[in-house]
């Protein structure tokens, strides 16, 4: 049967990926093989449990395939454990409070509204209702992580875990400075690298592992997989932290989906990898100091990693309506809180602006500095239609010599 309604809109979205600049910082452009993977028959195994100790027949071939994934992992980041199966990034997080806290631990971790994450502890989160969570945040000045208030807050509050890592934050995090603090208050220490993890893979971000009791990261952002995650740690914690995926919080795993993260730890690998890695930091870099210079605000003044904030406020605008008129041109961003923002979440004074995705379409310096213009152009002239309509042209102009990578296995079907 032919499902031609599905087809066309795989064609669509296809199509869409290729004309727009997609500046989503928690997205990008895995490889064709990924995708193949976690289309493939493993879709269909059953393998409650883990490799040789599973709760159905017939996983021979799974645990060979979980196997490999995990020892792949493992050569990337050196960690002692590691578990491939947390569906995404929250359940991933879910399973390290599970294995090391009650009901009713304290938990300390960065602002939600200063770049930190649902999963570390909001009140609208599990994280948030479970356990008893304070927050750290930036300096107001800097807009660099407080160190002196995590430190103080550790000293006041000693929990149980401290949380690093963040959604939206644009320096680097000093890892072995919240270990000591951990250390100092007898916390546990869980560093969250979902954003920046292939930069760790890549060796342009220092790693977590060494420093942290468990480190969790979704594996489909800058470490360029799909969708889904998995858990370091420390081997003392192994037990108890495959006892929390599973039977804890999952049943059986996505095979398919751990065989794409497999294909992807491989790419990892491989020396082209950390030349992308380096290139995605360049070009978020490149893109900022463009903005920058054309007199937008960059929240922290800069960027260290493969994302920065724009603060919209100066120009009278909000993150909203930014993002809105950024996509009608064809510039994909989403709104984003800034620290201290005066402004709720579902409007916001910022936009959050990534190049994973763009850096694997191949797109370089130059045209950072034409894609900053862009943006520029068109929150200066944000309410002039006519203008929006030629930098909506030059859009077209710059996505369509790139291609993104297996784009024409999906252009054959179209
Ligand atoms: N939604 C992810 C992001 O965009 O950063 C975090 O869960």
């Amino acid at each position: 049967m032919n499902d031609k309604e599905i087809d066309l809109l795989i064609q669509k979205e296809a199509s869409r990926l290729k004309e727009q600049l997609v500046l989503i910082a928690s997205e990008n452009y895995p490889s064709f093989q990924v995708l193949d993977a976690c289309g493939s028959i493993f879709s269909t195994k059953y393998a409650e449990g883990y490799p040789g100790k599973r709760y159905y027949e017939g996983c021979e071939i799974v645990d060979e395939l979980e196997g490999l994934a995990i020892s792949r992992a493992k050569e990337i980041f050196g960690s002692d454990h590691v578990n491939v199966q947390p569906h995404s990034g929250t359940t991933a997080n879910m399973a390290v409070y599970l294995s090391a806290l009650t009901h009713g631990d304290s938990i300390l971790s960065m602002k939600l509204d200063q770049g930190g994450h649902l999963s570390h502890g909001s009140k609208v989160n599990f994280s948030g209702k479970y356990y008893d969570c304070y927050f750290y945040g930036v300096d107001r000045e800097t807009e660099f992580i407080d160190y002196n208030e995590v430190e103080k807050l550790a000293n006041e509050v000693k929990p149980k875990l401290i949380v690093c890592g963040a959604s939206a934050y644009s320096r680097a995090i000093d890892f072995k400075k919240f270990s000591d603090i951990a250390k100092s208050v007898g916390a546990l220490l869980l560093s969250d690298i979902a954003h920046i993890a292939g930069l760790v893979a890549g060796g342009v971000h220092s790693s977590p592992v060494p420093h942290s009791d468990f480190v969790t990261t979704t594996t489909h952002k800058t470490l360029r997989g799909p969708r889904g995650a998995m858990i370091m740690c420390k081997s003392q914690h192994s037990e108890t932290i495959d006892k929390a995926v599973f039977p804890g919080i999952q049943g059986g795993p996505f095979m398919n989906m751990i065989a794409g993260r497999a294909v992807a730890f491989k790419e990892a690998q491989q020396p082209d990898f950390k030349e992308y890695s380096v290139n995605v930091v360049n070009n978020s870099k490149i893109l900022a100091s463009t903005l920058s210079k054309l007199g937008f605000r960059i929240v922290s003044g800069g960027t260290d990693n493969h994302q920065f904030t724009v603060d919209v406020s100066p120009q009278k605008a909000t993150g909203r309506e930014i993002a809105k008129v950024l996509r009608n041109i064809g510039i994909i961003v989403n709104m984003n809180g800034i620290p201290f923002d005066p402004l709720p979440p579902r409007i916001t004074s910022g936009i959050r602006v990534g190049t994973p995705a763009l850096t694997s379409r191949g797109m370089k310096g130059d045209e950072m500095e034409k894609i900053g213009d862009l943006i520029g152009q068109a929150i200066l002239n944000k309410d002039n239609l006519g203008k929006l309509r030629l930098l909506k042209e030059e859009v077209v102009r710059i996505t369509s010599p790139f291609s993104f990578p297996g784009y024409e296995k999906f252009e054959k079907s179209l």
